[in-house]
């Protein structure tokens, strides 16, 4: 009796310790899994540059990737190459960049500082210019924003664009048109403007126009041209992730240098908000063109929330402005556009051209 009940009991002890130990199996397999999941909740990729090799080897990324160990000498004297590499005797990029990462992250409750920008996009020249490394860029693109006082938002938007482009394999050039003085805010001006300015820099044959808000949350929503004017900002959070008309073309959009031009331009008497998106709209359709548009996955973005500016309320004339594009865009455009240049200034992380837009 006494060694059958020894027996049990020893049974009993192995039993208890087997799921003793099994628990702490569970625990730990549960532990891991959670920690892994709080730093990456979404399974949405970081927003930074993956310089160390993430993406799989290829012959596009040569250059792109850096070992970390690397001496600082030996790293400057490589980007300095890669920077004087002529672009003409490489192989054209792939269509599809494959440094693309997918769905971003978007968070606009960090702090971002434009030191950070500059440390995190070591490759870009002065003025917020970079190219692809290794491969030719199938376009050259500038980025035009139409800007006054805001500040923290054209922060965030270098901190989340910058490498977003320089994954997409663009060869770019930032330009914020500033905007000056306390006169009432002209948004499509202000985008004329920035067309002329980028061409006398640079040899430019796509121009993407971007409110300084938006940012993408998808890196496959390349910025650059199509065969038709594309509108990019296709599911903003601000209209629920879904577009608020058919005809609906603000926010992001792009056209090649052509497409631009067959439409004068944009209008540059629409004072205040609203209203010169649906005439560029109008313009495009009045000249047979279609809208080009990413899936409404792949173009979604995020609005950096904010109020009205000064100075930029409602235009009331915008209803009668719009329906008359067809009578008045051939005079009121890119061929009658008029400004003051004040100030260009290269700055490390964009270019910066302040104007005098007038007034109506
Ligand atoms: N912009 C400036 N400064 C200004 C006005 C406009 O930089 O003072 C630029 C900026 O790039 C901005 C763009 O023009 O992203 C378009 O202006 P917006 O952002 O005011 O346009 P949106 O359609 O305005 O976002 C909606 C008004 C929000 C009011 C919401 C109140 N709840
Ligand atoms: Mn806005």
């Amino acid at each position: 009796m006494a060694v059958d009940s020894a027996g049990t009991f020893n049974r009993l002890q192995r039993t208890c310790k087997l799921l003793v130990l099994l628990c702490l199996l569970h625990i730990s397999v549960t532990v891991v899994f959670y920690i892994r999941s709080l730093d990456n909740p979404f399974a949405f990729a970081q927003n930074q540059q993956s310089r160390n090799g993430s993406a799989p080897p290829d012959r596009h990324l040569e250059g792109f990737t850096r070992a970390a160990q690397q001496p600082e000498e030996e790293q400057q004297q490589q980007e300095k190459q890669l920077k004087d590499e002529p672009q003409e005797k490489l192989e054209k990029c792939p269509d599809t960049s494959p440094l693309l990462v997918g769905p971003l992250r978007v968070d606009f409750s960090v702090t971002v500082s434009l030191d950070q920008v500059k440390r995190e996009n070591p490759g870009l020249g002065p003025g917020g210019r970079s190219w692809p490394r290794g491969c030719r860029a199938l376009q050259k693109v500038a980025i035009i924003i139409p800007f006054r006082r805001r500040e923290e938002h054209l922060t965030f938007w270098l901190y989340y664009l910058h490498p977003i482009l320089q994954r997409q394999q663009l060869d770019y050039g930032v330009y914020v048109i500033n905007q000056d003085g306390d006169e009432i805010f002209n948004r499509a001006k202000l985008l004329n403007i920035g067309y002329v300015e980028a061409l006398k820099e640079y040899d430019y044959n796509c121009f993407v126009f971007s409110d300084v808000d938006l940012i993408p949350m998808d890196d496959h929503n390349t910025y650059r041209c199509f065969s038709q004017p594309r509108h990019l900002s296709v599911s903003m959070d601000k209209f629920g992730f879904r577009l608020p008309y058919n005809q609906y073309f603000g926010g992001v959009s792009s056209m090649s240098k052509e497409q631009y031009l067959k439409i004068n331009g944009f209008p540059n008497n629409y004072w205040g908000w609203g209203g010169e998106d649906d005439d560029i709209y109008n313009r495009l359709a009045s000249k047979g063109m279609q809208i080009s548009r990413p899936s409404g996955e792949t173009g979604k973005c995020r609005m950096i929330r904010h109020n009205r500016d000064k100075q930029n309320e409602p235009n009331p004339q915008r209803f009668n402005r719009i329906a008359h594009t067809r009578e008045t865009m051939d005079k009121d455009g890119i061929n009658s556009l008029s400004y003051r240049l004040l100030k260009k200034e290269k700055l490390d992380l964009y270019t910066m051209i302040t104007v005098d837009v007038g007034r109506p």
